[in-house]
């Protein structure tokens, strides 16, 4: 495999098997016909950047009828208020232009409108522009890139602040994003942004952030190094505990500003930690080894007692859980969710039924597989009425 930034050759160092599309719920009528590729990790120790192998086209991904909404999540409604909130305080003019890349349905840019700011979000996936401008937020139905950037004329130079959240972890081409960023930003503009972060995952073992759609699960250091390949600076870092553990950065044009020393604690502790080094990925490896081995005994021990099992949140993350650790209709009867897109469809891959809520309450099981386990404190406390166990493959 190829390290899609450095183009240096690298070793896969472990597979998960074949991988179905993570938001690719499905019709029964097109269980023939699904995709499906091999999904293998490698860590390109130069760069210090944990990254897929093969993964399928974005185009295949992001559609017309992409299924995860941003304001799906109460908790995330909030938190993209107060993120919104950081942007203004620090980075923001009264009359400074902005763009969020990947800005879905608009959850975040809301919170610029009313604003005398001038406001623009890429976003490729059909559905979900389109509600984001019948709820006034200006969108663009498109992907981030070079070619479209050029388009947006009054913004080339003239940006103060490039946002962005959990998707500059989707965009397989680096080279052309940080490009990209280069036409946009002002002499002293801001790009911030917010990405699952590496130490979390191999901390939590929450290997199910590893999907089609992530291609590269970023560190500290990895970031420094690749904006440095092109004349940009990481100048500060704050951990997030959103998604089950993210990190905020913040970078500036090389010269503009001074990396903080915030930052240079969090590059240290991340050497200590050996999450610079290929070293963790390999114990990691055996982490999810051993991680699969407990899940598929605890539900086979469930079930051995008779009790009944579903789903809750049919998260992208699913996909990974279920198709790694072979668990179908069988094992999990049917995964609840809120989305009206996912609903009477099937997970990818394993097929398990999705159904709606008002299938759930009707249909109480014994134990419940928490796939949106990020977010625990948000769910809990709505199903406070359900008695019986939640459990997962993070501690809950
Ligand atoms: O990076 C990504 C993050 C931001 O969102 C994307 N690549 C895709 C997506 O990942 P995910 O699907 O793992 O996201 P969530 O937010 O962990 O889960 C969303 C799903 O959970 C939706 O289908 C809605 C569902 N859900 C629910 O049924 N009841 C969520 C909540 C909070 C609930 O109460
Ligand atoms: N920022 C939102 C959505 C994250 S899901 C949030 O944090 O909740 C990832 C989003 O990025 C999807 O809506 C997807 O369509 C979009 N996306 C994927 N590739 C992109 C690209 N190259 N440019 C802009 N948006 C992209």
């Amino acid at each position: 495999m190829i390290c899609k930034v450095s183009k240096k050759k690298i070793t896969p160092f472990m597979s998960f098997g074949k991988m179905p599309i993570a938001n690719g719920f499905i019709e029964k009528t097109d269980f023939n016909d699904e995709y499906f590729y091999n999904m293998e990790v490698g860590f390109s120790e130069n760069l210090s950047l944990f990254q897929l192998n093969d993964h399928p086209r974005p185009e295949a991904m992001f559609n017309n009828s992409y299924p995860f909404f941003s304001g799906s999540s109460e908790y995330m409604k909030n938190h993209f208020k107060k993120y919104a909130d950081f942007i203004k305080k620090n980075f923001l003019k009264l009359d400074s232009k902005i763009i969020e890349i990947g800005s879905n349905d608009g959850t975040m840019l809301k919170n610029f409108v009313n604003g005398q700011n001038d406001i623009i979000g890429f976003e490729p996936s059909k559905n979900v522009a389109q509600k984001a401008m019948k709820e006034n937020v200006p969108t663009l139905n498109n992907f981030f890139n070079q070619k479209n950037a050029k388009q947006l004329k009054n913004f080339i130079r003239n940006t103060d602040v490039i946002c962005a959240s959990n998707v500059i972890c989707h965009i397989p081409d680096l080279d052309d994003l940080i490009k990209s960023i280069d036409l946009l930003l002002s002499k002293n503009g801001t790009f911030i942004f917010e990405e699952p972060y590496l130490g979390s995952m191999f901390e939590k073992i929450s290997y199910d952030q590893i999907y089609d759609e992530h291609i590269f699960v970023f560190s500290i250091t990895a970031i420094t190094k690749i904006f440095k390949l092109y004349d940009f600076q990481l100048i500060d870092v704050q951990p997030q505990i959103t998604h089950g553990g993210s990190m905020r950065y913040v970078i500036k044009r090389k010269n503009n500003g001074t990396p903080s020393l915030n930052l240079m604690k969090h590059l240290e502790k991340e050497k200590i930690n050996k999450i610079d080094s290929i070293e963790s990925s390999l114990i990691f490896k055996k982490d999810c080894e051993n991680s699969k081995l407990k899940i598929k005994e605890k539900i086979n021990k469930l079930k051995s007692e008779s009790k009944k099992i579903c789903g809750y949140a049919a998260t992208s993350k699913s996909t990974t859980i279920l198709n790694y650790c072979d668990i179908g209709p069988e094992l999990i009867e049917f995964i609840c969710d809120t989305t009206p897109e996912k609903i009477e469809k099937f997970s990818p891959g394993k097929h398990i039924p999705i159904v709606d809520m008002s299938h759930f309450y009707k249909n109480q099981p014994d134990s419940i597989y928490l796939f949106a386990w990020n977010h625990k404190d948000e769910i809990l406390k709505k199903e406070d009425n359900f008695k019986g166990e939640w459990f997962s493959h993070v501690a809950l």
